[in-house]
């Protein structure tokens, strides 16, 4: 899928905050806290090579929200506190990522093009554009 030059780019840091998210689950051991620390170098790298081959698609992500047949999905999707989730509109109708109450809007987000926000607390949000679509993000206990 071309055309989300700005999404790979974000995908990078994302990967990168997977690897912190990682370290925080093996907690203490030497050996685990260096292997991700290399993956964390690594995982730029394969980015890099994707793109150099063009394949656009963002890998099937845990923290990607899909917008599709005027659905988010998943409707709730549960994420650890700092997490990435990147909103991709794979519809064929423009769409919006909004919590007024929180201040989080997208603007709109044309087909094919994509938002990324970093979720620091639960969001309720719906698209502005078809106020059927709600959905939520939820932070791990
Ligand atoms: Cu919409």
């Amino acid at each position: 899928m071309p055309g989300l030059p700005e999404l790979r780019l974000d995908l990078a840091s994302c990967m990168a905050q997977d690897t912190e998210v990682e370290k925080v689950r093996h907690p203490a051991g030497i050996a685990v806290t260096a292997l991700w620390a290399a993956l964390a170098v690594a995982a730029p790298v394969v980015i890099a090579e994707r793109q150099a081959r063009g394949s656009g698609a963002p890998p099937a992500g845990r923290n990607t929200v899909v917008m599709a047949q005027i659905t988010f999905r998943p409707s709730t999707l549960v994420v650890d506190k700092g997490s990435h989730v990147l909103f991709v509109n794979k519809d064929v109708a423009p769409h919006t990522v909004t919590a007024a109450s929180l201040g989080i809007d997208s603007g709109v987000i044309n087909p094919g093009k994509g938002f990324r926000l970093v979720v620091n607390q639960a969001v309720d949000y719906v698209c502005t554009i078809h106020p059927s679509m709600k959905a939520k993000l939820l932070l791990r206990a």
